[in-house]
């Protein structure tokens, strides 16, 4: 990579100077700056060579072998490359590999199996859920009847009776499990048991986590849900991208929901992406990885706590976690502001009860996917949690010494 990205932008430079200049910028910037963002990551050269290649030129709509378009044959291969692997990481009957992002999965779900105006049960957004577990702003929510479920305001985590009693009481067609910030494990044989009791489809979302299950490091969903969705793009450190697995008696439905239904042609650079990905993460080095990914943030939020940060739920079980800042005083917002101007880039998020706008929120989520990619290990750990504390109490004194130290731990560990 050292190598082909800097020449790769060098040829673009010849034509289009505007778009080439903006590229060695962000990549000046991932370079520079730490990376938090729980759901980012930083692909390897091959995933970036796939997502990078010719394969973009071919219309391939249909499914291996049953195409709407001649020349196939070559983008087949990959597809079903991508598929096996897909299938043999996650022990699954089926894979489409076609979504074009864990939105998309979700949706071709729901119009596999959902008619408007269905009842669903989905994780409270304000509480970590996502958009598209029925958000009010999102289709989800307004083509379909989601009632929320959220935490416990004791402990902060999934209240599995709660829901039960919740399910017992709207009798879901579907219920979805996942999150997109909770740092605790979720017990998905509960949530099939629920699933079952109530005679409901189980849809898990386990685009964050998905990493962590490939090894064996969260209970995988497969064993107990009829569809499992994914991106491929965050622990799982692939190309930007999404994957429904599911029982093979859903698969027709499942495949003919993405397409014709949500989407049309493929993108099968992507798909070739996703096939080197899933090969990443078949290798023992992939499993070695995930392990530093979890213990990187159980040592990231033990020293946080150390420090005074609270947080939601107490710590982490995974690859993030969630701070609230309302003892620091400061927003999520502010904090994210003053991480950025010290090249540390977090993403302000709500807390459970947020009295806070979504704008603003009383959190940030952060999360070690990308800098353990990058090598960081434990005591780079204690330095970031140092410089969130001094970002959140002591930001006008300490600013230009963080940036000095950041700049050279940045260094040690260059992207390229
Ligand atoms: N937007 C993603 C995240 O940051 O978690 C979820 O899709």
């Amino acid at each position: 990579m050292k190598k082909s990205l800097p020449e790769n932008i060098d040829l673009l430079s010849q034509f289009d100077p505007e778009v080439a200049d903006a590229i060695k910028l962000e990549l000046l910037r991932q370079n520079e700056n730490i990376e938090l963002i729980a759901s980012e990551n930083i692909v390897s050269a091959s995933v970036l060579a796939a997502a990078g290649s010719i394969l973009t030129n071919k219309y391939a709509e249909g499914y291996p072998a049953r195409r709407y378009y001649g020349g196939c044959q070559h983008v087949d291969t990959i597809e079903n490359l991508a598929i096996e692997r897909a299938k043999q990481l996650f022990d699954a009957e089926h894979a489409n590999v076609q979504a074009h992002s864990g939105s998309q999965a979700n949706m071709a779900v729901y119009f596999a199996m959902l008619k408007p105006g269905d009842t669903v049960l989905g994780m409270n957004l304000g509480h970590g859920g996502h958009l598209t577990h029925g958000s009010p702003v999102n289709i989800s929510g307004s083509y379909f009847n989601f009632i929320p479920y959220g935490l416990s305001p004791e402990t902060e985590c999934l209240d599995y009776e709660v829901i039960r009693r919740l399910a017992a009481e709207i009798r879901p067609k579907l219920i979805v499990a996942g999150a997109s910030a909770y740092p605790r494990k979720i017990d998905f044989e509960i949530f099939g048991e629920i699933a079952k009791e109530y005679n409901a489809y189980l849809m898990v979302d386990m685009a964050h986590i998905a990493g962590l299950v490939a090894v064996g490091l969260h209970q995988s969903p497969v064993p107990y849900a009829d569809f499992v969705t994914s991106t491929t793009q965050k622990t799982l450190r692939g190309p930007r991208g999404g994957l429904v697995l599911c029982k093979e008696e859903f698969a027709t439905k499942i495949d003919k929901a993405i397409f014709p239904g949500t989407q049309g042609g493929p993108l099968m650079h992507i798909i070739a992406a996703k096939a080197v990905c899933f090969k990443e993460a078949l290798t023992p080095k992939f499993t070695e990885y995930q392990k530093k990914v979890v213990k990187n943030a159980e040592m990231l939020a033990d020293e946080l706590t150390k420090l005074g940060f609270n947080l939601v739920s107490g710590g982490t079980d995974n690859h993030l976690m969630l701070i609230n800042l309302k003892n620091m005083k400061i927003t999520g917002k502010e904090m994210e502001t003053r991480l950025g101007e010290v090249n540390i880039t977090v993403n302000k998020n709500t807390i459970p009860n947020d009295e806070e706008s979504p704008f603003v929120t009383s959190g940030i989520r952060i999360g070690t996917p990308a800098v353990t990619t990058r090598g960081f290990d434990e005591s780079a750990m204690r330095q970031i949690a140092k410089w969130l504390f001094l970002g959140a109490t002591d930001f006008d004194d300490s600013r230009a010494q963080i940036v000095c130290e950041v700049k050279e731990l940045c260094d040690e560990y260059p992207l390229f």
